[in-house]
């Protein structure tokens, strides 16, 4: 096999498509693609599977790497947003930021979709559970930098995203499943990427094990304390802020620069395309990435039972980790 098939293996490789063939399935009437399948304890579409399997095997980070992980719909592209200006703020300033013209995912490449992109840089990003992440990763000592939110939220958002997805996929958006459905699908573990509980709970243990190694990140800290959230993740990243920057503003221009707001009337936002490799089956609005972005959304679509319902999973599955008393203090 030559350097690029190893470096862009794609879902042709027979051997990772022979083992996706024998693993358990069940329907996800939600997607465009209606069948997840489940691998190492997670649920998945084929395609973005066929890519993780690959990049257990072919991916390897340099040691001064920081990989961004997260469950889909927990503040991926803001933090990637974020961490891309941090690292280059003294290359360019907000105004002339790479930001305001090439896509947060982009600038920072999923390693399991767009390996060749993903080589030699220092930031890149997954949406892998740790506990599924390349050997190589933990070889080789890189950082992890994992944010995650409030479950209400994520399902809420995760839904909204995957109807808008159908209906442009196949004109038939109304035909996607309602909420209580999703809703249902999520408590169950079953969602794409699921069980969310054991995608936070890998990355808890590893930050309680690695602590210099591994961030937690919240989304509603991230909201609420943003400033100091930003200068967290600029010294977890070994670029913190100096007192003069502080004074110059440059804090608050990235955030202002990564601001949903900001971020939403871009060009690239507006007119761009999610595209990562060719053989994804499907392409992505860059706007979609983009809805509201606020805290407790979740209130306008799910009922005070189902959140209670779904708080109590939470803190069922995160009991004696540490992890309930954080996320319930925080909430
Ligand atoms: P992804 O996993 O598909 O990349 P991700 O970025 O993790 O998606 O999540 C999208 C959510 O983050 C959306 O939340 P909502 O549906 O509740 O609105 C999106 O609005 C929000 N989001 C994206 N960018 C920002 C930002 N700059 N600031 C705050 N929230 C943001």
């Amino acid at each position: 096999m030559s350097k690029t098939e190893q470096l862009n293996p794609t879902p042709a490789d027979e051997r990772i498509k022979q083992l996706v063939s024998t693993l358990p399935t069940k329907p996800d009437c939600n997607s465009t693609n209606n069948l997840l399948y489940q691998y190492q304890g997670f649920w998945y579409h084929q395609f973005y599977l066929e890519h993780l399997i690959a990049a257990q095997t072919h991916f390897t980070p340099e040691p001064n790497t920081t990989i961004l992980c997260s469950y889909p719909k927990t503040g991926t592209t803001w933090l990637k947003a974020l961490s891309f200006a941090i690292i280059t703020r003294t290359h360019y300033t907000p105004s002339q930021s790479p930001l305001l013209s090439r896509f947060p995912h982009d600038c920072v490449p999923f390693f399991e979709l767009t390996p060749s992109a993903a080589r030699n840089k220092s930031l890149v990003a997954t949406h892998i559970p740790c506990t599924s992440l390349p050997a190589a990763a933990a070889a080789s000592g890189c950082k992890l930098a994992y944010i995650c939110r409030d479950p209400k939220d994520v399902v809420v958002s995760l839904w909204q995203f995957q109807r808008k997805q159908k209906k442009e996929d196949d004109d038939d958006g109304d035909a996607a499943m309602g909420i209580e459905e999703a809703f249902e699908q999520f408590c169950e573990g079953n969602s794409v990427a699921g069980p969310y509980w054991d995608h936070v709970l890998g990355y808890w243990r590893a930050s309680l094990e690695f602590p210099e190694r591994v961030l937690f990140v919240r989304y509603e800290e991230l909201k609420r304390e943003t400033e100091r959230c930003v200068k967290a993740l600029a010294d977890f990243l070994g670029c913190g802020f100096s007192l003069e920057e502080e004074k110059q503003g440059i804090v608050q221009g990235i955030i202002d620069l990564c601001s949903i707001e900001s971020l939403k009337g871009l060009d690239v936002t507006k007119n761009g395309r999610f595209a990562p490799t060719e053989s994804m089956p499907y392409t992505i609005h860059n706007r979609s990435f983009y809805r509201k972005g606020e805290v407790g959304d979740w209130r306008n679509f799910l009922t005070e039972e189902m959140g209670a319902r779904l708080d109590k999973i939470m803190a069922d599955r995160f009991a004696g980790s540490g992890l309930e008393l954080w996320f319930s203090a925080s909430n």
